[in-house]
């Protein structure tokens, strides 16, 4: 492993207001968003949608890496290119999901375990071939009434620590998502409570395992309270739980943090990344990004319908959206920017 060249693809991810794109949904999380605005749930929908992602202008003004899908990594446009080729001509750099989804984990109910290790370096080796600078491993933690547990938190956090060593030893950077997920009535103390858990026990994994802070990129969840709490906290309150949670527990060594949007609508993911940098400008030691899938795809999505007439548009509706999320990454992001077309 050479460190050097991990810091400097981190580095280079991280860079200036720039986010991630995640655009990695496995076919069957594709299939369903498709379904879901009658767009044909098949293969060459699939990839007409993708390369409407990697074609749109000015794009990389906005992203610096992009998080491909097994399917999607093989695609090209229809004139023949590689995405991963046209990718790199604008300087965005590929990145592969490489995990195999989350499933019910056994005897832990209403728990899930991702799987993905077996083969992982062989798979890993093939990607990095093939042009990808950095892989992704998403782990999935539920909150209810008995769960989390400390058996599953500890299982998740081991796997994304042998995940992540494997892609160093490649010379590929993880992303490293653990996921607390937004689902349920509790509150934002809870996520915070569970956020931390998770943290402690994700970072001392990593140690174990030897991963090099310095090598990679933690994707987390924002804490905020559950979809169905009662109360609903604003962006303020949101940020400052999320950013004095991570002081307390996300190494200072850690080049990058990269927020999921979780299923929270685009205008909120971008006004609650925008107030942590509000409030914390010059307090955090890390790079602070997102690295959202639905809240900057769904509106492009929508518009685009399976429709070719509608391409122009949804493309410029994905530029929109990334570089709303860059004015948050420096603090300038307003609501008034969402009655403004750019
Ligand atoms: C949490 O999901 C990740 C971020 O997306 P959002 O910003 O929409 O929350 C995302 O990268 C996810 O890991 C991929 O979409 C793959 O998900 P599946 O469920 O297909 O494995």
């Amino acid at each position: 492993m050479e460190l050097q060249s991990l810091k400097n693809i981190a580095k280079q991810l991280m860079a200036g207001n720039k986010g991630l794109l995640a655009m990695d949904e496995s076919t069957s999380t594709c299939n369903k968003r498709f379904q879901a605005l009658d767009i044909p749930q098949t293969e060459e929908y699939r990839r007409k949608y993708r390369e409407l992602i990697v074609t749109t202008p000015r794009l990389e003004e906005a992203i610096s890496g992009a998080i491909l899908f097994d399917e999607t990594i093989r695609q090209s446009t229809a004139d023949g290119k590689l995405f991963i080729e046209t990718l790199k001509e604008k300087g965005i750099v590929p990145g592969i999901k490489v995990d195999e989804g989350a499933i019910d984990m056994d005897g832990f109910p209403d728990e899930k375990i991702t799987e993905g290790l077996d083969n992982l370096h062989k798979r890993l080796t093939e990607y990095y071939a093939l042009g990808a600078r950095f892989a992704k491993w998403r782990a999935v933690i539920t909150i209810g009434n008995n769960t989390p547990t400390s058996g599953n938190i500890k299982a998740n956090a081991f796997l994304l620590a042998r995940y992540a060593i494997i892609c160093q030893e490649i010379g590929m950077v993880p992303i490293v998502e653990p996921e607390v997920l937004m689902d349920g009535n509790h509150s934002l103390k809870t996520c915070a409570e569970v956020t931390t858990e998770v943290l402690h026990t994700v970072f001392n994994q990593l140690y174990q395992q030897r991963v090099s802070f310095e090598g990679m990129i933690l994707k987390p969840n924002m804490i905020v309270p559950g979809l169905q709490s009662p109360q609903q906290d604003n962006a303020d309150a949101v940020a400052d739980a999320t950013i004095n949670c991570f002081l307390r527990c996300v190494p200072a060594s850690v080049p990058g943090i990269a927020f999921l949007s979780g299923g929270q609508s685009p205008e909120l993911a971008s006004e609650r990344l925008n107030a942590m940098h509000v409030r914390f400008k010059d307090k955090m030691p890390w790079a602070l990004t997102f690295s959202y899938s639905r809240a900057v795809q769904q509106p492009c999505l929508e518009k685009w319908g399976g429709r070719d007439e509608n391409i122009a548009e949804a493309q410029r509706l994905l530029y929109e959206r990334a570089h709303i999320n860059t004015l948050a990454r420096e603090g300038k992001y307003t609501a008034e920017l969402e009655q403004q077309e750019i």
